[in-house]
Formats: structure tokens, C-alpha cells, sequence
């Protein structure tokens, strides 16, 4: 697979500083070398431009959604470079920073895309939050709901005014924190979901046949995989900003991973929330070297 690696060094998102460094880390443990030695071609653009500010920006732009103007801007730019990727024949792999460059990510897919297409968002969040619902403020809980169109215009016209994804065609995996108001949105717009208790009770194996077969009937022929690693485990990921007891395990995540990308589909991915600063013993940097592996095997085996 020919990749275009694209680091989004933000934490205004989350407004907890140390995630920003994440792409960075990763390069420094690998991330290029694991996917080319997994055959894939990697051109790595280096780290999206990200104005820096202090704290008193924080509520420059909006009473409630912090770093607004910051998170909008790098989002703009973000866009841009995943829709170029795309046009040069490049699976965009975007790296995190916080899950609101899922904004910038679906914006651009949507700039590239003329069909509909598909989100699989694989998170312990729904990140469907809007600016009414959100119980922080944070905008790497919004960037889902926004790119379905829902919320304030100045999230949800982004790079383009309106929709950029249709709520029938997202597919959430792993959720086990759930605001109310978005238990809401989810039940209004009929968004397929998956909690841990669903994969608990039916196990892996049962909801990725679920999830093949619902894709399958939708005919969309572009995938955009956005992975949160707080979708693991607390114990497996102590370096993100919003850990949760009781998820997914390493194997099952990697099950999961193989069977999306077996699908041939995916033709957009983020990887987001490691959060370096805040890790022990390096367990998470581990764990998204593990996961990051997975990926670049099964990219590996496509071109
Ligand atoms: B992440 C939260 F209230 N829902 O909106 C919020 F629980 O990208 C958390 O999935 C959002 O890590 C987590 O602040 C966003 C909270
Ligand atoms: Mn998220
Ligand atoms: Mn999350
Ligand atoms: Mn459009």
C-alpha cells in the first residue's frame, strides 16, 4: 500500500497538553520502518502546522468550546492535505494528537470521495457530543457529530458547509462512556452501534460478521477507520487523556483491525490519543506499536 503519513500534533482537542507529541514519539520508535518493512511505501509529510497558544486563548473564540479558533484552523489544514493524499492515490494514515482531526479527516475524505462513504469509529466515546450536550467543552468529543452534520456551524462547515458523512453509513465499536445527550443523537439518527457489552456477550467473531454484513449491504466502496486507543483497556493504554475500565483487549482489537482492513475498503485511517507525557513503563507506547504492526501487516498485503 502506498501511504502518506500525516502527523496532527494537537491537544487543544482535549485541552491536556502531551498529546501532541504523539506522532512524533511513534517516529521515533518506528512507525515508518514498521510499515515498510510490512511492504508498504511510506511518504511521510511530516506533522501538520499547528498555531501555538497559551491558555488565555482558551475561551478566545467560544464561551464553551475551547480552543475553538486553533482546533478549526489545523483542521482546515488537515483537510487539505488528506484530500491531496487521496487525489495522489494515497491511503492518508493520520496521527494523533487529540480525536478532533477526525474534522479535518472526514472533511478531506469528503472532499475526495464523489460516493457516499463509511466511518468505522473504533472508541470508547461516542464523540458525538455537540456543543449543548458536551459535558466538558472538549472538542475531540464532538468530531463525529459535527461531520454528520449535527451542532454549531462553525465545526460542522468546516473546509466545506454541511454534512460530511451520512449518520446511516457510521459504525461505532467499543463504547463503554456514553454522554446522555448523545445516547440521544445515536437513538434520532440511527447510528449503528456496538458497546463492550454487545462484544461481551456475543463475542468478536459475531460482531465483525454484523459489522461485514451491514457494510456489505450499504455498497459504499470507501472505508474511513478512525481508531481511538482508548478503545483498549485502561490497563493497556494508562497514556491517553480518557481511559475506561473494561475494554477491548489486545487480540480482539487486532481481530477486529484485520477484518475491516480485510474488506479492502479502508482507504483512510487515524490513529489518535497516545498520549507520551502521561505513559508508565511505556505500556502505551506498546500498545500502539503492537496495534500499528497489525495495521501495516494487513496494508501490507494489499497495494
Ligand atoms: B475521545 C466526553 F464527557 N464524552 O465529551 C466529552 F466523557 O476522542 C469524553 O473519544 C470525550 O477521547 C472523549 O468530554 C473524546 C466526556
Ligand atoms: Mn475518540
Ligand atoms: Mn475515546
Ligand atoms: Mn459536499
Amino acid at each position: 500500500m502506498k501511504i502518506e503519513l500525516i502527523g496532527f500534533p494537537m491537544f487543544y482537542g482535549c485541552d491536556r497538553p502531551g498529546v501532541e507529541q504523539g506522532p512524533d514519539k511513534l517516529r521515533a520508535h518506528g512507525l515508518v520502518e514498521i510499515f515498510e518493512k510490512n511492504l508498504n511505501h511510506v511518504n511521510d509529510r511530516g506533522n501538520i502546522e499547528v498555531e501555538q497558544v497559551g491558555t488565555e486563548m482558551k475561551y478566545a473564540t467560544h464561551p464553551s468550546m475551547k480552543y475553538l479558533k486553533q482546533v478549526v484552523a489545523g483542521n482546515e489544514h488537515l483537510a487539505k492535505a488528506v484530500e491531496n493524499a487521496l487525489r495522489n492515490g494515497r491511503l492518508p494514515f493520520t496521527v494523533g494528537g487529540d480525536h478532533s482531526l477526525g474534522l479535518g479527516s472526514l472533511a478531506g475524505v469528503h472532499g475526495a470521495t464523489e460516493e457516499d462513504f463509511a466511518v468505522i469509529w473504533i472508541d470508547a466515546h461516542a464523540d458525538l457530543n455537540v456543543t449543548e450536550t458536551s459535558p466538558s467543552g472538549n472538542i475531540h468529543g464532538m468530531p463525529l457529530g459535527a461531520s454528520a452534520g449535527l451542532g454549531d456551524e462553525i465545526l460542522t462547515a468546516l473546509y466545506e458547509k454541511g454534512q460530511k458523512v451520512k449518520p446511516e453509513n457510521i459504525y461505532i465499536l467499543g463504547l463503554r462512556s456514553v454522554d446522555e445527550g448523545e445516547e440521544v443523537i445515536i437513538r434520532e439518527q440511527g447510528i449503528k452501534i456496538w458497546r463492550m457489552t454487545d462484544i461481551k456477550e456475543k463475542g468478536m467473531a459475531a460482531v465483525i460478521q454484523e459489522l461485514l454484513s451491514a457494510l456489505k449491504e450499504s455498497q459504499v466502496q470507501h472505508v474511513h477507520l478512525s481508531y481511538d486507543i482508548d478503545s483498549l483497556d485502561k490497563t493497556l493504554v494508562p497514556g491517553t487523556g480518557t481511559p475506561v475500565e473494561d475494554g477491548l483487549g489486545i487480540e480482539e482489537s487486532q481481530d477486529l483491525i484485520r477484518a475491516i482492513l480485510g474488506t479492502k475498503l479502508v482507504g483512510s485511517i487515524d490513529f489518535v490519543e497516545f498520549n507520551p507525557v502521561i505513559d508508565r513503563e511505556n505500556r502505551t507506547l506498546n500498545s500502539c506499536l503492537t496495534m500499528l504492526e497489525t495495521f501495516a501487516q494487513e496494508l501490507g498485503k494489499q497495494n
